[in-house]
């Protein structure tokens, strides 16, 4: 890895409680449930939050926000193609005199000067096949580094341009802010009131987690299915998966979770086929035997790993899996369902 490591780091940091209308004043007839998501950094825990507040809480809380999103999607347009273009200079497969290119690597890269000169830069080198094809490939091999989101930030170069852009949902979601505080969503359903939480997951966020450990009733750890195939943005020697792993590790031995029923949701489900396809498991993990290229193989193998790690310490524990492309409301809303049970 290393053409260019380039900074996940973003104007995000927060603590703030989203609370809807019929819940600033909880009635004393609701029961409440805190539900915290754990996991590591972009696992998609603050994207379910947002797909929470559009799906049950009529979208009040992204309403507020549509200026950092669309400062996220410019940002991450910028990051995601310089690193993409400087790979594919060095490679020989763009000169650096090319006008889109200096466009693209004069601009500022937390999108501050981002303008239609910019998008339009961007769009052009997405529309090279050979951009594209490095682009992919690393994706399967990584060699520089890159969100999953990019092609998306590519392909609404232009439209994100303009001051006044309509801001969409999917927008929204796929727009990235690494969580630096910690957000909390209310939100009423019937007779239950769900306070939900949402950490910041990269390493240096976690020594705040301690903070929202107390009267947890549900928590559902995020663990991204796209992980075994990439490396973590805080340190490229790891592996996203192991770090997930590690992480679910500590919290579920926690000694105040013993009791506390634990989901694991496995993200970006979308993306895993494809993966799965490309990217031969083994040659990462030597521990997995199964079939090459098989998606129920691979994912049957997630949920070992982490039912391994659970019942190491604490075996009558019962894990409940979910898997979830949470750019799709009802995805997340069927997952939903299965805390409602436990509620
Ligand atoms: N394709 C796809 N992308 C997803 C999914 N879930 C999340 N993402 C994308 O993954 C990126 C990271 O998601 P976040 O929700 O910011 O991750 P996070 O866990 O909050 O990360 P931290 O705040 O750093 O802890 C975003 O660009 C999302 O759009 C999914 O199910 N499918
Ligand atoms: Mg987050």
């Amino acid at each position: 890895m290393g053409v260019c490591s380039s900074n996940e780091d973003a104007p995000g940091d927060r603590s703030t409680v989203y609370r809807d209308q019929e819940t600033k004043s909880p009635s004393t007839t609701k029961r409440v449930c805190k539900l915290l998501l754990l996991g590591a950094g972009g696992s998609g825990k603050s994207t379910l939050l947002k797909q929470m507040d559009i799906r049950f809480n009529k979208g009040k809380m992204v309403g507020e926000r549509h200026a950092e999103f669309a400062s996220g999607m410019r940002r991450f347009a910028v990051k995601c193609m310089q690193t993409t273009a400087k790979y594919c200079i060095q490679a020989g497969l763009l000169k650096e005199g090319n006008a889109d290119v200096e466009i693209v690597l004069k601009a500022a890269d937390d999108g501050s000067d981002y303008s239609a000169e910019i998008g339009g830069a961007i769009a052009s080198l997405w529309n090279i096949e050979a951009v594209e094809k490095t682009w992919r490939e690393n994706r399967y091999q990584p060699k520089f580094w890159t969100l999953d989101e990019a092609p998306y930030y590519f392909k609404h170069a232009k439209r994100i341009a303009d001051e006044n852009f309509q801001i969409t949902s999917q927008d929204m979601l796929r727009s990235r802010t690494k969580t630096t505080g910690i957000q909390e969503l209310t939100f009423s359903d019937g007779e239950m009131e769900y306070r939900v939480i949402d950490v910041g997951g990269q390493r240096s966020e976690r020594r705040k987690w301690i903070q929202c450990f107390e009267d947890v009733d549900i928590v559902c750890f995020i663990s991204s299915l796209a992980g075994f195939a990439s490396v973590l943005y805080e340190d490229e020697n790891e592996n996203r998966l192991n770090e997930s792993l590690k992480v679910f590790e500590q919290v579920v031995n926690q000694p105040c979770f013993v009791t506390t029923p634990f989901f694991v949701w496995f993200t970006k489900v979308d993306l895993f086929a494809d993966l799965v396809k490309n990217v031969d498991i083994s040659t990462q993990f030597s521990d997995y035997t199964g079939p090459k290229n098989d998606e129920l193989a691979a994912l049957n193998w997630h949920r070992k790993k982490f039912r391994d790690v659970q019942s190491a310490k604490h075996p009558n524990k019962i894990l409940r899996f979910a898997d979830v492309n949470v750019l799709e409301g009802g995805s997340v809303a069927r997952a939903f369902d299965q805390i409602k049970l436990f509620t």
